[in-house]
């Protein structure tokens, strides 16, 4: 019985969740990252590129646009180095190959990630500063096709080109190209986060890996901490797995087993800042691969809802 009110409760929070918000309100992460080219990675960007993958479920059929807010770099949101000098460019993929080619799944942009059909493409200087732009409509079936990862994929790549300020931004799966509406059981997901933190050492941010069936341990990389307090990974049977943390510009890998009943669930990994001397303005980057060096997904709404060790479940009546 118990069962089967924590599976209805897991239910309920995926349908209710807000899919499309790109961090989720979920995962408590104020903007993505991405530096320009000449950036300096102990700023917290390793790679000066992110790349994300938004999932439309086969029973929708309109249009969809992805929308992304503050993408140029120069406004009151972005961080700042000398002059702002540096442009982003934003492309969107759809197609064979967007998802399934094996290079597009790495948590480092090396060979043919930028592969699939190239759909839309538009590079920013100092413009659209806290404004939404919309990219599309694109057609639902111009994605490529994943029963792995539950429907239309669509992959957008945001690549820092000349400069070197930071650019924060954020993403919008809707139905509207001037509002954010959601589709109904719309996700996204990573395989390399990189974020911006909160300043306030009271915030706790989350990203959620989901450990496939074939997971046995799992290994983490964390880039640019700054020893902004602890890292841990929740699971529905472990109160707390503390990780290793870089400092300043290096990164941090630890090793952990992953349990039988942790199989087919996802993780919740919390960054907890540093109660006494937090960190601003903290960049940070992280992945999670496998035992084989396969990165697992980030899901910006958690498979099966977020994972609670059993014994802390509380049925509380109101
Ligand atoms: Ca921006
Ligand atoms: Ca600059
Ligand atoms: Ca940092």
């Amino acid at each position: 019985m118990l069962k089967t009110f924590t599976l209805f409760i897991s239910i309920l929070i995926v349908s209710v969740a807000k899919a499309q918000s790109v961090p989720a309100d979920i995962e408590n992460i104020p903007y993505l990252i991405t530096f320009g080219s000449e950036g300096e990675a102990s700023w917290g960007d390793d790679d000066f590129c992110q790349v994300f993958f938004f999932v439309i479920p086969a029973t929708h059929k309109d249009p969809v646009f992805i929308r992304v807010y503050d993408p140029g770099i120069g406004g009151e949101l972005d961080e700042q180095k000398g002059t702002f000098n540096t442009k982003c460019n934003f492309s969107v993929y759809g197609g064979t190959g967007c998802i399934t080619d094996k290079d597009a799944t790495k948590h480092n942009p090396v060979g043919n990630y930028k592969s699939g059909n190239l759909l839309a493409t538009k590079t920013f200087g100092n413009e659209m500063d806290k404004e939404w732009y919309s990219f599309g409509p694109f057609n639902p079936t111009s994605g490529e096709l994943s029963k792995k990862y539950g429907g239309y994929i669509f992959k957008v790549i945001c690549e820092g080109k000349e400069g070197d300020d930071g650019n924060l931004y954020k993403y919008f799966l809707s139905t509207s190209n001037s509002k954010n509406q959601e589709i109904e059981g719309g996700n996204a997901f990573t395989f390399e986060y990189t974020f911006r933190m909160h300043d306030s050492p009271t915030e706790i941010s989350h990203v959620y890996p989901y450990i496939d069936s074939k997971v046995i341990s799992i290994k983490q990389g964390n880039f640019d901490w700054d020893n902004d307090g602890e890292l841990k990974i929740i699971t529905n049977t472990r109160y707390a797995v503390y990780l290793d943390k870089s400092g300043d510009g290096d990164w941090k890998r630890s090793e952990h087993d992953v349990n039988e009943k942790e199989k087919e669930s996802t993780f919740d990994v919390q960054f907890h800042k540093n109660k006494s001397r937090p960190a601003k303005n903290n960049n940070v980057s992280f992945y999670i691969t496998n035992q084989y060096g396969e990165t697992l997904p980030f899901y910006t709404i958690p498979i099966g809802g977020v994972p609670k060790p059993e014994s802390k479940i509380k049925l509380t009546p109101r």
